[in-house]
């Protein structure tokens, strides 16, 4: 009989089933691997609890199916409202067991009682991450249009219409329970000449003002760059250098958010990230991969390699117990072609075995092969860690938290989408756009 309870989507027999039939080769796997771990000196039962505690923010809008700027295709069973997505949230939580929270994004997502939005997601085991304010797009009625910007828009009624909203998102944020607003505008100029670059920026820096004054305590704001899109010419917080002289202006509560698509395509984003964790001013991460620009792929889809060395920087602060670092680990993507809640499933799960492989990484003799000047060993080192597969440890973290062994396996033998489709009337909405 299926055993259904509300945080818990997926029918808990299902889950326990098909786990009883995978756990006696995980544990062969998990001793192998201890074994292995052990003998380079690392315990796998202190690398399992670290990864144990580690989580990654769902965006709301993640799960809901994206589109580029030529089409959208909608999925099957599309959630229409937050409400549909918290559950939607709930089950990706409840395989994988580590993303409790969700980001959301306004207006996308606005209600009118907050309190009870909390206590719904409350219900559904999930809390509230960084709130996302949206001064990219005209909404239904609005007096006043974002086409030529928002927060440094030349005239100062759409610049004010702007800090409204990112207010308004504050408020809601603080009635779910946030602690931090995310801004990214799509400001900028889209041919040589359009926009003053100074100016631009000042008027950003004031702005930016209005809305960090208004910061309740233990709040933050972070600041998220990216190189272009919607401007094709120029973009007003472009990178992080733009990113770090706004978060310095604005004060302790401002820090730099980085999406790891949102750079151009040689750029080194681990160092950026040292870069930042070195003044204090990491805010966190938008998780996602690219092959060409702000794509929006699932997590280390194209890239492990990279996403490791990333992790390799945050694992390395944490070890050093650098002041002040605390980075916020969401994800941010746009599923065009999969299923939102298995590519969400295997994105979170991916960042948290990539954090896990960053765990491995032998730093003392890397210290000593950096000293030396030993390049390939150094080298050596940093691969040893991410060609070790954590598979184990993860499904191992998995399963002692309730969830799946196999995530994918249990949500489609779950048939969640197609339950689901049954209900939730195919979405009419064809047009261009990232939801
Ligand atoms: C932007 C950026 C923001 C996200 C929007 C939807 O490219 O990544 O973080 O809120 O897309
Ligand atoms: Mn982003
Ligand atoms: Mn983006």
């Amino acid at each position: 009989m299926a055993t259904i309870i509300e945080s818990q989507p997926i029918d808990r027999e299902l889950v326990a089933a098909d786990n009883t039939r995978r756990s006696a080769a995980l544990g062969r796997d998990y001793d192998a691997l201890g074994e292995r771990l052990a003998r380079g000196g690392i315990d796998i039962e202190a690398v399992k609890r670290e990864v144990a505690a580690f989580t990654v923010a769902v965006p709301s809008w993640g799960v809901g199916t994206g589109g580029t700027r030529f089409a959208r295709f909608p999925g099957w069973g599309e959630p229409r409202n937050i409400h549909d997505k918290l559950r939607d949230c709930a089950v990706i939580n409840q395989l994988v067991r580590c993303t409790s929270s969700v980001s959301v994004h306004f207006p996308w997502d606005w209600v009118d009682n907050f309190a009870e939005l909390r206590a719904e997601a409350a219900r559904l085991g999930l809390r509230f991450d960084a709130v996302n304010s949206n001064t990219f797009q005209d909404q239904p009625g609005a007096a006043l249009s974002y086409k030529f910007g928002s927060l440094t828009h030349t005239d100062p009624a759409v610049r004010a219409a702007a800090i409204e909203h990112n207010l308004a998102c504050i408020a809601a944020g603080e009635n779910l329970g946030s602690r931090a607003l995310t801004v990214w505008i799509g400001d900028g100029s889209s041919f040589p000449g359009q926009q003053h670059f100074r100016r631009s920026f000042e008027r950003y820096l004031q702005s930016t003002r209005a809305i960090y004054d208004a910061l309740p305590d233990g709040w933050h704001m972070y600041l998220e760059h990216k190189l272009f899109e919607p401007a094709f010419y120029s973009t007003v917080i472009q990178d992080w250098g733009s990113s770090l002289l706004a978060a310095q202006s604005l004060g302790p509560k401002a820090r730099c958010l980085v999406d790891l698509g949102h750079h151009a395509p040689t750029v080194n984003i681990e160092m950026i990230v040292a870069r930042l964790i070195a003044c204090g001013k990491l805010a966190g991460f938008h998780f996602n991969d690219s092959k060409y620009g702000d794509d929006d792929l699932d997590s280390g889809a194209i890239q492990p390699y990279r996403l490791f060395l990333v992790f390799n920087e945050l694992v390395d602060a944490a070890r050093d117990r650098v002041a002040g670092f605390e980075p916020a680990y969401m994800l941010d993507q746009s599923h065009n072609v999969t299923d939102p809640i298995e590519s969400l499933m295997v994105s979170g799960a991916t960042v948290q075995r990539t954090f896990a492989q960053a765990l491995l990484v032998d730093r003392v003799a890397l210290d000593a092969y950096q000293e030396a000047n030993d390049a390939l060993m150094a080298s050596q080192t940093l691969k040893a860690a991410f060609e070790t597969d954590v598979s184990p440890i993860v499904a191992r973290v998995r399963l002692e938290a309730g969830g799946a062994i196999e995530p994918l396996a249990v949500y489609r033998a779950s048939k969640y989408r197609e339950r689901v489709a049954a209900v939730r009337p195919k979405s009419s909405s064809l047009g261009g756009g990232i939801v």
